[in-house]
């Protein structure tokens, strides 16, 4: 057997950059092991690339690009060669173009992998603003609103520190385990996301670390916790300002830290007085003393650290959520400590060496984005269109026509989108609309008029960085040839860039784009892959050494150079400077009445092992993780609805209805229910009006447009109303 050392990326879907090990024999992809010599997974791997032979090998992967005969929503295709595609996808976006202007044709990409950069490309290249990313339509609710938050508020990006960024990790003698890990809305072991690898916990745990996890759900690290805060959704902010109260009121914050290195703080002290632990209780319905024990042991062990996740973003008002968040961090002086939350290094910009080639968007492009000026914050550097207003322009026209689509690693009204009613009737309003993906999804057979089939990661080289968390480059590296004609990515934006803007796209093929990207590395793509991993320099607290500013002084990269407590970002954008509580939407505090009769609180999309969010469903070893969508539900609440476990369910509320199978679980709050995303049925006919059963247990048909929080980030994903009640059939 041949062994291919490689680093994991997307397709099949994953943010991360595992080392593995792929086993060759007679040119067909055997094997996949964890790289035992890689830094980021110590030889550790998930199972969805344990399973990757399967995907790769899958019958019902698409081969061959594909043109629709028929009707749209008939589900009748016929094969292509790839020039004809390039060609005719070429000449239908240049008409668009020409007749309506660029704009008209939007770019939608999923969540972050790691075809970002090439879509971002095509999209300016063409003269088009409007890129939507992460599953078009959720309201920037995964990732950004953290990431933004940060970029405003501390000048930076910061992650929980288990020694991910030095090679030789729990051996170096700089890093420090961290004395607490308060792991909040994430469930790393499963998600491992952003980055940052679940399994990093367990061994900071085997060297000592204690943790505190937020979660309404026992999760395998609530289990293990030493304070596990049953919280109820959507209420995190209140939690994060009620610790923040007994911090500071018990005189627990790093004094030296606030003065030197934070703006606001009296202001912050003034506003927290709102939330006193016994309020809080209420709100969140955990235990006063829960809180404040939480509060003490994390601002009383030094060096403590916050893994945070998308949970924390999945509420209306998420953004004054996560600023109390980093007021946790801030006030007890664990940001970029070691074993605290560390400041990533930015060394090496692989978007930027691009940039020199493709140039940027005209202000006259940038002023006909979706939604452009309607959310003063996404100035500060958050380039999308906002997905909300798409879904209207898309229906109303206004202010201009949508025409055309490329939709490339999303599966947008059966995944991504909330809203996914509203969000198919607009997507099916567009004339031309193409669709890149390793597998026929619903999005590809309602929309599509061609489908290109997408290569997998054994079968193509890459260059990337983990996303969020991680700190390295790596290369991927193709140990196979593609299955039928299938190409990646990579190549089919540079080859359908060349036609649409030449000049942008000066490259003779991939690997000279690669090379060109890897310039701030100072090594090409072959000098990259004979190394392996390269990493950065890492050093902590920067802030004192004038590593984070670009004019080399102290401090942060704020206006006012220290972690802005009070924000004078939010200010200027006509936002509370300040953190606070704001109830979701639907509550039971917010909507009594509705409350009545939806008395359930309904979070939904916890992360599957077996799954990347609507991928591999088609997967047998992986469905058999999981086959069917589930519900968790509490068995008492169950049983005063006579459900019993594998029940099929209906879930319902205000906006819609779908259908699951009751999983009871001691591990949920009795008042609240966790359902499933992401569900469709491969084995289903694909064509209208079933679409792969995508309208069946798609929980997203409970949640409606329209609820983005006011800086235009957030969505409550999690934190929902609806009610259970048992499917008559029960087939
Ligand atoms: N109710 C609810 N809904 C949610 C969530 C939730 O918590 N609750 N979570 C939300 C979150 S956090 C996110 S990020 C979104 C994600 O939403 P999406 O990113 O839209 O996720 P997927 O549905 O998996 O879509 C990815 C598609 O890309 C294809 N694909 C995978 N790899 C490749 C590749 O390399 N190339 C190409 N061309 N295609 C590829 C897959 O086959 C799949 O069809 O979903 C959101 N939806
Ligand atoms: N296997 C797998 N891995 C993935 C993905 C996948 O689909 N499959 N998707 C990737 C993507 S795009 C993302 S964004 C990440 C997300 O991964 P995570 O950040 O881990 O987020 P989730 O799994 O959505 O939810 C994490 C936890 O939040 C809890 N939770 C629910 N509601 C609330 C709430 O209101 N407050 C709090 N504090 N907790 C709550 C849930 O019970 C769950 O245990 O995972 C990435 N990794
Ligand atoms: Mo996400």
């Amino acid at each position: 057997m041949k062994v291919v050392r490689s680093v994991a990326r997307t397709g099949p879907g994953c943010h991360n950059g595992c080392g593995v090990l792929l086993y060759i024999k007679n040119e067909t992809l055997v094997k996949v092991k964890g790289d035992p010599d890689s830094p980021f997974n110590q030889g550790r791997l998930c199972p969805r690339c344990l399973a990757l032979p399967e995907v790769v090998y899958h019958p019902d992967r698409l081969k061959h690009p594909l043109k629709r005969v028929g009707k749209k929503g008939g589900d009748e295709w016929e094969r292509m060669g790839w020039e004809e595609a390039f060609d005719t996808i070429a000449r239908r976006f240049d008409e668009i173009r020409t007749h309506n202007g660029p704009e008209s044709v939007i770019f939608c990409q999923g969540t972050g992998r790691d075809i970002r950069p090439y879509l971002m490309k095509l999209a300016y290249s063409f003269g088009s603003p409007n890129v939507i990313s992460f599953g078009p339509l959720h309201g920037h609710a995964c990732h950004v609103p953290k990431a933004m938050t940060m970029g405003v508020t501390t000048g930076g990006y910061e992650v929980a520190d288990c020694s991910q960024f030095f090679p030789d990790r729990y051996e170096n003698p700089n890093w420090e385990v961290p004395k607490c890990i308060m792991v909040w809305g994430c469930e790393p072991t499963v998600s491992n996301p952003d980055g940052f690898m679940g399994h990093w916990l367990l061994e900071c745990m085997k060297r000592g670390s204690e943790l505190i996890v937020i979660d309404p759900r026992k999760t395998f690290l609530a289990r293990r916790a030493r304070n596990w805060m049953q919280i109820r959704p959507g209420t995190d902010g209140a939690l994060a300002l009620g610790m923040l109260n007994v911090i500071i009121n018990e005189n627990l914050y790093d004094k030296g830290f606030v003065r030197e290195w934070t703006h606001g703080f009296d202001k912050l002290k003034k506003r927290v007085q709102e939330y006193p632990p016994e309020r809080v209780s209420e709100i969140t319905w955990i235990p006063e003393e829960k809180i404040v024990h939480a509060a003490r042991m994390y601002a009383t062990s030094k060096p403590a650290a916050i893994q945070w996740g998308v949970a924390v973003d999945q509420t209306r008002e998420c953004i004054p959520a996560i600023h109390a968040i980093i007021a946790l961090r801030s006030v007890t002086g664990n940001m970029d400590i070691p074993g605290g939350n560390v400041v990533k290094s930015r060394l090496f910009d692989l978007n930027k060496a691009m940039d020199k080639y493709i140039g940027t968007l005209t202000d006259e492009q940038e002023r006909k984005k979706i939604g452009a000026g309607m959310y003063p914050l996404h100035a500060y550097g958050y380039p999308e269109a906002p997905g909300a207003e798409l879904t209207e322009q898309l229906l109303s026209d206004r202010p201009y026509s949508l025409k055309g689509a490329w939709i490339q690693t999303t599966n947008t009204f059966a995944c991504g989108a909330a809203d996914s009613k509203r969000v198919y009737e607009g997507f099916r309003r567009l004339d031309f609309v193409v669709v890149v993906d390793l597998f026929m999804t619903p999005t590809a057979a309602a929309f599509a008029d061609i489908v290109l089939p997408a290569a997998t990661y054994p079968e193509r080289d890459g260059v990337g960085i983990p996303a969020g968390g991680a700190s390295f480059v790596g290369t991927t590296n193709k140990a196979i040839e593609p299955v039928g004609d299938c190409k990646s990515d990579m190549e089919i934006n540079l080859e359908l860039g060349k036609r649409l803007n030449p000049q942008a796209w000066p490259w003779k093929n991939v690997r000279e784009m690669y090379n060109t990207m890897l310039e701030p590395t100072g090594m090409t793509f072959e000098e990259l892959r004979e190394k392996g991993y390269l990493y950065d320099d890492f050093d902590y607290k920067k802030y004192e050494k004038g590593l984070l500013r670009p004019d080399g002084k102290p401090g942060f990269d704020t206006p006012t150079g220290k972690i802005e407590l009070y924000s004078t970002i939010f200010e200027k954008c006509g936002l509370d400077p300040l953190p606070y509580f704001e109830e979701p939407p639907e509550s039971p505090v917010s909507t009594p009445e509705i409350a009545k009769e939806y008395p359930l609180v309904l979070t939904t999309g916890a992360k599957t092992r077996g799954f990347f969010h609507s991928e591999h469903r088609q997967i047998r070893t992986l469905r058999r993780m999981n086959p069917d969508p589930i519900t968790e539900i509490h068995p008492e609440t169950a049983d005063s609805l006579g459900i019993k476990d594998g029940d099929w369910i209906y879930l319902e509320n205000r906006y819609g209805r779908c259908r699951q199978k009751a999983k009871l679980t001691e591990g949920i709050h009795p008042r609240v229910v966790h359902a499933q995303h992401g569900w469709w049925f491969p084995e289903k006919s694909g064509s209208e009006p079933g679409l792969f059963g995508a309208w069946e247990s798609n929980i997203n048909l409970l949640l409606p447009g329209g609820w983005t929080g006011r800086a235009g980030f957030g969505y409550p994903f999690k934190a929902q109303m609806c009610r259970v009640y048992m499917v008559e059939d029960q087939r």
